[in-house]
């Protein structure tokens, strides 16, 4: 198969998972994130079973890196990507806005809604060269709803949400498929980050109950991405069995 899968967040938690279970069904990929020692790592775990392996190492909220390290790849792998999944995310503390850390918002609006931007600007136009593709892009329950203290990681992910409607408007004509993905709670490195390595509240976010694991979003992101052609699953709400709402859980 010549077909790439190009994956934003591949170091860890949902975007490791689906670079894994895209390798067990013999995809090539595009593996790319920040820390590149997880990358060269999984790069080895995975050559066994999948064709061709591209490792990118850049920060989605530098558009020149983005640019460059796109444009780096050899032209026949840009031209047979056909899909994309735009992964790469994060929550950074819960405040209120009054007590809230504007570098967190930075952060948290440069990574979900520019630093998507940026990568999707770069990639679509091999998409429409190609004239067929999908875009999955992971979003939130958060891109749903709103909840206390989730201001601006909330905004953010309704701006993925946002996103994604425009880009199945503007991509329709060019037999591209966007799919929105909402989870709730799943244990990934999500919280370890969103508290700042604070183990013990990280932990606490998943006590009492059973969340979601990387493995679980994986299954539906390869799910949505082999439907047959005349088939778009446009958005997703993936929710433990626990959880209700962005807010309602059965805890024991
Ligand atoms: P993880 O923290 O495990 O993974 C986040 C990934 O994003 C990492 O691979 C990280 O790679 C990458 N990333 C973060 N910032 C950047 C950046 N500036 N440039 C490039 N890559 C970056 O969390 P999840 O797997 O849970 O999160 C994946 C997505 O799912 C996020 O968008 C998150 O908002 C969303 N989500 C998570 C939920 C959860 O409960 N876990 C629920 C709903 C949505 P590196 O650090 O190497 O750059
Ligand atoms: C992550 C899930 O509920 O913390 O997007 O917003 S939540």
């Amino acid at each position: 198969m010549d077909n790439y899968i190009f994956i934003t967040g591949a170091t860890s938690g949902f975007g490791e998972a689906i670079a894994r279970i895209f390798a067990k069904h013999n995809w090539n990929l595009i593996l790319t994130g920040r820390r590149e020692e997880r990358l060269e790592k999984l790069k080895n775990d995975l050559k066994a079973s999948s064709n061709y392996i591209h490792t990118l190492c850049f920060d989605v909220r530098n558009e020149k890196d983005v640019i460059h390290a796109i444009s780096s790849l050899p032209v026949e792998v840009k031209q047979n990507i056909r899909i994309l999944i735009n992964n790469a995310g994060l929550a950074l503390g819960r405040d209120s806005i009054e007590n809230g850390v504007s570098s967190d918002w930075d952060q948290m609006i440069d990574t979900n809604v520019k630093g998507l931007l940026y990568v999707s600007k770069a990639v679509i136009p091999f998409l429409i060269q190609a004239k067929s593709g999908h875009i999955v892009n992971i979003s939130s329950i958060a891109g749903k709803e709103v909840y206390a203290l989730g201001n601006v990681y909330c905004a953010s992910k309704h701006a993925v949400d946002a996103l994604s409607k425009s880009m199945r408007i503007e991509l329709l004509p060019h037999n591209i498929k966007v799919t929105n993905i909402a989870p709730g709670a799943a244990d990934t490195e999500f919280s370890l980050v969103r508290f700042k390595g604070n183990a013990e509240t990280a932990d606490a976010t998943y006590k009492g109950f059973e969340p979601l694991i990387a493995q679980d979003i994986a299954d539906a992101v390869f799910f949505a991405c082999t439907t047959p052609k005349h088939v778009c699953i446009n958005d997703l709400v993936i929710m433990p069995t626990a959880q209700a709402n962005a807010t309602t859980f059965v805890k024991r």
